[in-house]
Order: C-alpha cells, then structure tokens, then sequence
C-alpha cells in the first residue's frame, strides 16, 4: 500500500480548496470551504479504511452485511471529525481563514435516507461496527429523495422534496465499474433439472461508497448505495422517429427505482415500485457478497462461515429465495443444501409488532414480478410444512406472502430489539414459529452511538465527564458509571446543572432566531421527538397540555412550575389522522402561547423539518423526555435511551426499552405512568372503557370539549370533531384510559423540577446509568449471539 505523510489539516483544507474546488480563499463560497474540509477529513478515513480493508483480506475474517432499506445517517463532516479527534485543529484552521466552524459544518446537506428509528438504528450499527473492528458493509439504496422535507401553513404539514443531493455531497465514490443487473418479470423455463428465469425487463445497480469511520480512526466499514440506471441509456431507434420521450423512457425507468424513499414509517402499502426498491437493494447485495466471497474462498458451502447477512426488518426478505435460487437454479446445489446454506448465512431482526407494518404482498403482483421466486417460496413453504406436520400457518396463506414467516423460516437467528418486544414475539405474531423453532429468537437490546448522541452532540457534557473519568467512556460507555461518586459532590452537581442551562440557553437563542420563539432558558425543557403516530400519543401529551392549561388560568396563582413544551417529528404524507394531530398542536399552541394569564408557566412549539440535526440540537437541552406509547407497541425506541444519556429524565410507560432504561437508571429517577402491555389488552375489552374513563376525570372531560367545540380552531369549530370522536369512541391506543396517571406522573414532574439539586440529581444518574445502552453493546451482542463475527482490532 503506498503509504503518504498526512499534511497539516489546514494545509490539506487549502489544497483541497485550491485543486479539487478551483477556489482560492477570496473567492470560496460556503460549500466551497464545507467540501475543502470535508475533503481534508476524508483523505484522513480512507488511509484507516485502506487498512481495515487490508486487515479484512489477510486474516480472511468472517464479514457482516447489514441489508436495510434505510439509513439515517444525517451529516458525516462532525462524525469524521469527532470520530478522528480533529475538532480543535479543524476550529483553528478555519479561524485562520476567517470561517466559523459551526457555520462550516451547518452548511452540510442532513441525509435522510430513512423514516426513522429503524434507519437511524442502522446508522449507529454501523458507526459502531468501525468502532469496534468487526468487517462489515452496509447495503442500502442511494435515494435521489430522502425523506420528504416539513414545512407548516397554517400549522398544517406540507410535504415537499428532499434535495439532499444538489448540494455537493462529499462522502461517496461513484463506483462506475461495480454494476449489477437486475431482472423482473418475464418468465420461467424448465429442462429436467435445469430451471432458469428469463427476466423481461432488467436495470443496471451501480455501487456508490461511502466510507464509515470509527472512533479514533482505528477501522473503516463501508455504506454501499446502489442507484440505478438503464442498461440501454437512450433508444435511439425511438429518437431518430422523433419520439424524444420513447427515447428517454428507459433512463427514466431504471432512474425512478431508486428515486424516492417510501415515506412510511410503520405502514405498509403493497405498492409494485417498493417490491422492486426490495429486489433490487437484495439482488445487488447479494450478487456483491457472492463475487467478494467468491474470490477469496471460493468453496460455496463455507458461505455461513465467512459470511452473515442481516435484515434488517422484512424489506430485503426476499435474500432467502434469492439465495436459494443462486445456489440452486444457477449453482446446482440440491434445493436442500441450498436452503441450508442460505439460512446459516440470513438472519432477521423484527422492528415492529403492528400488524399494518408486517409485510405482505398480493401473489399476482408477486408473481408478475418475481415468478422464479414465488415459487422457490412455495417450495420453502411446503419443505417447511413437511418438516413440521404440527403447522399451521403458512407464508402463503389468503394469496398473499408474507414476508415475516418467510424471514423467520429463512433466518437462522430472529431477534426483537428490546426484552418486553422480544417476549411480545414469542406470544404474538410469532407464537407458531417459535414453538416449533425454539431457539431462534434472541433479544438484542437496541443502543445508540455514543460518539454522535453525546460526545459530539452535547461537547459540554462530554468534557465535564472526560474531566471527571477520563476519556474511556468513549467506546466503553459503561464506565460512565464511575460518575456515580462524583453526584454525591455538589459542586461537580451544579456544574452538572450549569452544562444543562448553557444547553438551554443555546437551544434558546438558536430557537429565537430561527423561529422568533422565545423561551426561557429557566423552564422546564419537556421534549416529545418523533414520527407521529397514533401509537406513540402526540395526542396524549396535547391534551395533558390542554388541561394543564385549562388548570393554570383557573388558578393562575398556585405556584406552577413553567414549562415549554416542544414537539417535532413528521406524519407519514397519507396518514391523515397524524396530520390532524400536528395541526391540533400547532393550533392549540397558538391560543395558548397568546393567553397572558398563563403564558409565563406554559409555552408549546412545534418544530419544523425533524431530522438527525435537529435531534442533534434537543436532546443536550432537553429536561424531560416524553416516552408515552401505549404499553406494547413501542418495540424499543432509541430516542428514549439519547435523552436518558443526555440527563432528561424519562416520563413513560412500561414499553419498548423503556422498562430497561427504567431499571438501569432506577425507579427513583423515571416518572413512570400507565397500563402495562397486558392491562392494555385487557383494557380493550372493557366496554366504553374511552367513556368511563371521561367520566371519571373532569380535566380530562374538559380539555376534550375545548378540542371538540373548536375552542383551538374558532374559524372551523369541527376540525378536530375526528379526534374528538376517536378519542371518545373506539380510542384504541387508549389515550383517555392513561390520561389520569399521565396527569398525575407530570405533576410529579413539576414538583420534582422545583427542587433544582434533585432534578440535577436525577439527570446525573440518567446519564451515569446509561452507559448499557451504546450500541457498541448492541453489536457486539449481534457479533456473539448471532454472527459468530470477530473484532480485529486488538486489545
Ligand atoms: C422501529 C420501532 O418502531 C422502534 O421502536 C425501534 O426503536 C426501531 C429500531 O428498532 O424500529 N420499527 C419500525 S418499523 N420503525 C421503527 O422506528
């Protein structure tokens, strides 16, 4: 490898400027100097990605792909930086220039190329798998569109394209050599033995890279996003007849497969463009896989050894029959031994337990687009049933498929993502499965990296505990509880609380001059971040707002502790029951704002556009973190673990990995609310139980009258009749069951903040307690339980 001295940051910052931009610095613009020193960054992560490539070859190491639709990865530049341990040369650097870090560094595109939880998840995954030294790709999609962008008129969501890649993005290698074409449709043929499909339509998938750095720079993984193009770019046949949109049709075609990301959390809609998305990020992966595994080992049947696949949730399912049809249509191993290797080398985590979300596609359309695969699923599904006459449940039922049977059949391990959801799989859509597969469910309790969720993001925190510990924590984030001593010193205690104002204060201004709100710094920060849904109650906390409201102007006199409450998160743009509820906040924060009876205790904001960056600018301020879903319908979360980190108490339910945040921080140090999974299922037999429930609690009763009457929207009194009406009717996440206990636990709440050494308290030992959930624990959880995957850093 040729080795090169590594300039000086800012000598490599001007050269970059000066060769790659065509700049001088009189002249650079903003990006210009953004991509300089992006540049400067990644010449420094490609020489540690050289290397652990390198490593990967010579110790012909087992190697991890992480599959998923999504990855959230948000900007890299202060990931590199942080990551390689260049933030205070970056910083004078630029000031020699005369640029403001901050300012360099805001200039970067956010990339959001997943919805949420399930692709920031993937993101952390990876960042920790660098850090940890375990060889690894990512395989996603390089979506032209990332998740839409969120403005509000008239506190109503307006959805308009991501244009995440006009600006200049630094990160990626175009690939041009590593393409891969993939078929649908058309059909099958069958010789004896010899069976093929015959696809009639096929795209080219080509390979852009982007490398992921890990902590100190001591390995480098790589992103792979495939975009795709026309193998055929242009008919110039259909141009010459004059017909220029023929002409550019099948360009257009391969371009839109990987144009938009589906901006649907956790519904799933069965549209034909996904199914292909699907095919098209597995088909790739796994032709990649298979030719890097091919050139270095050869022998197919070592395939579980030297490789594991994870899917992430069902999307890229459709790997087992492709594997199988790999290995058997195209290789010519027997169907068993085909289906064997394939699912020593798969397994499947589950992101979600709400039916709208489990996968399944109608068979014609199936079918229709991949024929050769509907059938090698029929033949898995009946081995299956033959394997295990007590069956009962097929992956074919009711002339669909259904993506979880068929991921859980094909995958050697299957995991949930926190211990209630990993239990909750057993007893529900898995029940079957597991009885007859016992041992195939794991837990693997989600994390998040710490590098990213506290060390970059919250600088002030970080320093105060490398201060007090030692800088360990880092990549070993458990040590964080050797600040347990440290809470017992008042002194360090306040410096503790003064790290959380100086957050505030920041967020403060930042929020004033960005959306002329202004907060004081000295109110409690109460923080609800994430998509909307029905399930995580939005609704919940705006009606406790509502009534909170309602309380104070009755009594505007009673000591009440001042709260600003601040929302964010993006509905899905077809849910419009979700988009009611953004509008519901955004209306009610209107008249509540302006009320001056009650303005100095409650204030409520909904910010606009949610996304990495901005979660990246709440959570070091936020003072309390709402966890609210309805007990069993929260897998994990991950968000609650970033807030508990950065010292916002949680106020929750018993659900996701709530419970477990719950137990390492303590009971004393959570505001626990609510049903738990089982007394919600009860709960919902109970007759009128929303009606009962109104009955018993006039605050309750009243706050629904003011949203029903049209006390927020006076120039459309039945706007929010449909929420009303839900609420009061079949209220199915049961809103009005936990709204008394959800009262209750935030007055719990004020009461604890105006004791301003004990709310410091509590905070420090959220984040002293937290240290369990890094995602670097995560991983290495996946790497033994699952992967049988090694680290090959030392020490
Ligand atoms: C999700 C879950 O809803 C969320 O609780 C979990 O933290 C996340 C990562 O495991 O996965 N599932 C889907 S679908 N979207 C999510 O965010």
């Amino acid at each position: 490898m040729i080795q090169m001295k590594t300039p000086p940051l800012r000598d490599a910052i001007l050269r970059h400027l000066t060769y790659s931009f065509g700049k001088d610095p009189e002249h650079a613009i903003l990006e210009d100097w953004r991509m300089a020193l992006s540049y400067a960054v990644r010449d420094r992560i490609v020489d540690a990605w050289f290397k652990a490539t390198g490593t990967t070859y010579d110790t012909g190491a087992k190697r991890v792909y992480y599959l998923s639709m999504e990855f959230l990865i948000g900007r890299l530049l202060e990931d590199g930086i942080v990551n390689l341990e260049l933030v205070d040369e970056a910083k004078s650097a630029l000031a020699e220039f005369s640029k403001d870090y901050h300012e360099v560094l805001a200039d970067e595109p956010d990339a959001a190329l997943g919805n949420g939880g399930l692709g920031r998840l993937a993101a952390c995954f990876l960042e920790s798998l660098s850090t940890i030294g375990c060889p690894a790709h990512g395989y996603g999609i390089r979506y032209e569109h990332g998740l839409f962008r969120q403005s509000f008129v008239d506190g109503r969501q307006i959805e308009q394209p991501e244009l995440w890649l006009s600006q200049r993005h630094a990160w990626e290698f175009e690939r041009p050599e590593v393409r891969y074409r993939i078929g649908f449709g058309g059909h099958v043929t069958n010789h004896g033995e010899t069976v093929r499909w015959h696809p009639a339509e096929e795209v080219e998938a080509e390979a852009f890279d982007t490398p992921i750095v890990g902590w100190k720079g001591r390995w480098a993984n790589t992103l792979r996003l495939w975009s795709g193009r026309a193998i055929h770019p242009f008919d110039l046949d259909a141009f010459n007849h004059g017909d220029y949109a023929r002409a550019a049709a099948p360009e257009a075609l391969a371009r839109t497969i990987s144009r938009v990301l589906y901006p649907d959390d956790t519904t799933e809609q069965g549209k034909e463009l996904r199914l292909k998305q699907e095919y098209f990020l597995t088909g790739a992966a796994l032709r990649d896989i298979l030719r890097r595994f091919d050139n270095q080992f050869g022998d197919i049947r070592k395939l579980p050894e030297k490789v594991a696949i994870q899917l992430n949730d069902t999307h890229p399912a459709i790997a087992g029959p492709e594997l199988v049809r790999i290995l058997h249509d195209e290789r010519g191993l027997p169907f068993d031994d085909a289906v064997e290797i394939a699912r020593g080398t798969l397994s499947y985590t589950n992101h979600t337990l709400l039916p709208e979300a489990l996968e399944s596609w109608d068979e014609s359309l199936f079918g229709r687009l991949l024929p050769r695969h509907i059938q090698l699923i029929d033949q898995i599904d009946y081995t299956h049933a033959q394997k295990n006459p007590s069956r009962t449940q097929s992956m074919r039922a009711d002339h669909q498929v259904k993506m979880g049977q068929l991921s859980f059949v094909m995958a050697h391990h299957v995991n949930g993502v926190s211990a209630l959801h990993t239990e909750l799989m057993k007893t529900t859509v898995f029940e079957e499965l597991h009885r007859l597969h016992p041992d195939r469910i794991v837990n693997e309790t989600n994390g998040v990296t710490p590098r990213r969720w506290l060390l970059a993001c919250n600088p002030a925190l970080a320093g105060l505990i490398t201060e007090s510990i030692g800088e360990s924590w880092v990549d070993d984030l458990e040590q964080l509880e050797r600040l347990e001593p440290h809470i017992q010193d008042s002194a360090w205690l306040d410096r503790y609380a003064q790290v959380k104002r100086e957050n505030k204060v920041e967020l403060s201004n930042w929020m004033g001059q960005t959306y002329g709100l202004h907060a004081d710094p000295d109110m409690l920060f109460d923080v609800q971040i994430k998509r909307m849904h029905e399930y995580k109650r939005q609704h919940l906390n705006i009606l406790e707002a509502i009534a909170h409201w309602q309380e104070i102007r009755e009594n505007p006199d009673a000591g009440w502790t001042p709260r600003l409450k601040l929302f964010a998160g993006k509905a899905a743009p077809g849910y419009f029951f979700a988009k009611d509820i953004i509008r519901l906040i955004n209306d009610a924060a209107t008249v509540i704002n302006a009320d001056p009876v009650t303005n100095k205790y409650l204030k409520i904001a909904f910010l606009p556009n949610y996304n990495v960056t901005l979660a990246e600018r709440l959570v070091p301020a936020a003072d309390l973190s709402e966890q609210i879903s309805t007990a069993g319908k929260e897998a994990s979360g991950t968000g609650n673990m970033k807030f508990a980190l950065n010292g916002a108490p949680t106020v929750g339910t018993l659900d996701g990995a709530n419970v477990e945040i719950r137990e390492h921080v303590g009971a004393e140090n959570f505001f626990l609310f609510g049903m738990t999974a089982e007394e919600v299922m009860e709960r919902r037999t109970v007759e009128s139980h929303a009606r009962k429930a109104i009955e018993a609690d006039p605050r309750l009763a009243a706050a629904l009258k003011a949203v029903r009457e049209g006390r927020f929207s006076p120039s459309e009194p039945d706007r929010y009749r449909g929420i009303a009406d839900n609420l009061e009717g079949a209220d199915y996440f049961l809103v009005c069951s936990d709204f008394t206990d959800y009262w209750r636990a935030q007055r719990e709440v004020d009461a604890a903040f105006k004791d301003t050494q004990g709310w410091a308290r509590m905070a420090a030992f959220n984040t002293a307690r937290s240290g369990w959930f890094s995602s670097d624990r995560t991983i290495r959880g996946y790497m033994h339980d699952i992967w049988n995957a090694k680290s090959l850093l030392q020490g």
